[in-house]
């Protein structure tokens, strides 16, 4: 029998999946989350983030991740779990975050005592005390001064697989470069939040993979290695500060002396951590083209395998290394839940009168566009938000309902066709995935079965199979990745929903229409 370990440091928490593989069976043995304001109250965060008086400025303390895995790895040794058992251990964690560690880091990691606690060990490792996360947007400068170095926009995307984001990590290390030269040139390697949490592990710098490089602005995306271009257009001497990129199945190394003297571990393999998003893929089971993920969360997230890299024209979506070889295409939507909790609330409904507005209402309702922008919208870019609609009456409660659905599920075929793979299937998870009237809308909207999964921690899960799936390929028994992933990823209580192929002329008809509405309005 083999346990893995499979890692999530996300925004707000730190979840651990454990599997277990039996020869006759396949189970899930423990799922935990450590949310980090109250487990970690003394530092100040508040949803994961440390306040600031700029808005635009989100760092977390990359100190408070290190706390965090050692409680989280003393729970696994107490939970009863075979520790001896534990054959490979991976990680998923927030994409795009950087943490600059400083001259002399390397021989730390490599000599942590396990008598003291990790962070008494690590209290002067930092070349910078804070890490930038995803959520920082103060980075436009640093953005246009890459752009116009790479030869713009689509120059940029093709390149790397997106054009230029604040949240992207270039951008980021250029703002730190120039805003703090010396701290910056005392960096010894700038690490993503997923090679920092695989380094602590491994107790050595570890690498980083392409799922999460991708992530970057910073990684040549069709060879998966660092384009000296986008380097020197983003600081200097950045080569030799960051970690290498290797295979998303490579094993870093093994768990380092700290954790199997303190907590008795074996020296399991460290299996390279890669990003949420790229281990959500594995953990959704998206394993072959044409399957997408949906996660209907506070954004709308469209995400699938593409077996080669096709950079979004217009720019809105993302490439990304796949965890699993290839690469994956990635549409991001910032009204998600925000905009059906709006129209629900604007109405006095809730969800069950949501939910019966929904079949009161006729598909394609008759014509009736809705452009839902209650916050700024990322896909397609829109600034100024502001809700638009077209034959539609602002007091019908029930026709508005079907609007802000219709239009969602619009927008994502649309806006995740560039990908250029046709969807038969659709895996669906996060907070709405439980609502059957929405997934029926998607159905027909899309043409393709919906799936809603029953996974809650994905990318926990994908880092745990991802670490089952490197340690059988490295111990010569390589399992393919639909047998990995058949085995955890399975339909929630409603099953399957299938499209009626009688409304597909109506949704086709009506999508154009969406396009020339949404061309003209933004
Ligand atoms: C993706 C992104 C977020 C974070 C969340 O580009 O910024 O999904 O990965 O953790």
């Amino acid at each position: 029998m083999a346990v893995y370990l499979g890692f999530d440091s996300s925004t707000q928490s730190l979840t651990l999946v454990a599997i277990g593989i039996y020869p006759d069976h396949q189970e899930v043995l423990l799922e935990r989350s450590l949310p980090f304001d109250e487990i970690l109250p003394r530092y100040g965060t508040r949803h994961g983030v440390l306040p600031a008086a700029d808005p635009r400025s989100v760092h977390a303390p990359p100190l408070m991740w290190a706390e965090a895995l050692d409680l989280m790895m003393a729970e696994v040794a107490q939970s009863g779990i075979a520790r001896d058992d534990i054959r490979a251990i991976s990680g998923a964690a927030q994409q795009h975050g950087s943490v600059y560690l400083a001259h002399g880091a390397g021989t730390r990691l490599g000599a942590l005592k396990a008598h003291e606690p990790l962070v008494a060990q690590l209290r002067d490792v930092w070349a910078r005390a804070t890490a930038p996360v995803w959520l920082d947007s103060s980075t436009s400068e640093a953005c246009t001064a890459i752009t116009v170095a790479l030869g713009g926009a689509a120059a940029l995307s093709r390149l790397t697989g997106s054009r230029a984001f604040e949240r992207f990590t270039g951008p980021q290390i250029r703002a730190f470069a120039v805003s703090q030269p010396n701290a910056y040139a005392n960096t010894e390697r700038v690490h993503l939040v997923s090679s920092f949490m695989a380094s602590l592990l491994a107790g050595a710098h570890a690498p980083l993979e392409p799922g999460d490089a991708s992530g970057m602005n910073l990684m040549d995306i069709t060879t998966c290695g660092w384009a000296p271009d986008a380097l020197a257009a983003t600081a200097p001497s950045l080569a030799a500060k960051l970690p290498p990129i290797v295979p998303s199945w490579t094993t870093v190394g093994t768990l380092a002396p700290y954790w199997c003297q303190r907590y008795g571990f074996p020296p399991a393999r460290v299996v390279a951590w890669s990003g949420d998003n790229p281990s959500s893929l594995v953990g959704l089971g998206l394993v072959r083209e044409g399957r997408l993920g949906v996660s209907l969360g506070t954004s709308d997230t469209v995400f699938g395998l593409m077996r080669t890299a096709r950079p979004e024209p217009s720019g809105i979506g993302h490439v990304f290394g796949a965890p699993t070889g290839g690469h994956m295409g990635l549409t991001c939507f910032a009204n998600g839940s925000l905009a059906r909790e709006h129209v629900r609330d604007a109405y006095g409904l809730d969800w069950a009168a949501f939910d019966d507005a929904l079949r009161r209402t006729p598909p394609g309702n008759g014509g009736a566009l809705m452009l839902p922008w209650f916050e700024p919208e990322i896909t397609p870019a829109v600034a100024r938000p502001g809700v638009r609609r077209r034959h539609l009456d602002p007091s019908d409660a029930a026709a508005n309902v079907r609007a802000v659905v219709e239009a969602q599920m619009m927008a994502l075929v649309r806006h995740s066709s560039w990908m250029g793979v046709r969807p038969d299937t659709f895996h669906v998870t996060g907070g709405a995935a439980v609502n059957l009237e929405i997934l029926k809308v998607m159905a027909d909207v899309s043409g393709a079965q919906i799936v809603p999964v029953e996974t809650r921690n994905a990318a926990a899960l994908g880092a745990a199979l991802r670490a089952w799936h490197a340690d059988a390929a490295a111990s010569g028994q390589a399992v393919a990745w639909q047998d990995i992933v058949s085995s955890f990823v399975r339909p929630s209580g409603s099953g399957a929903i299938f499209a009626r192929p009688e409304l597909r002329r109506t949704y086709d008809e009506l999508m154009r229409a969406q396009a020339r509405f949404e061309a003209a309005s933004h």
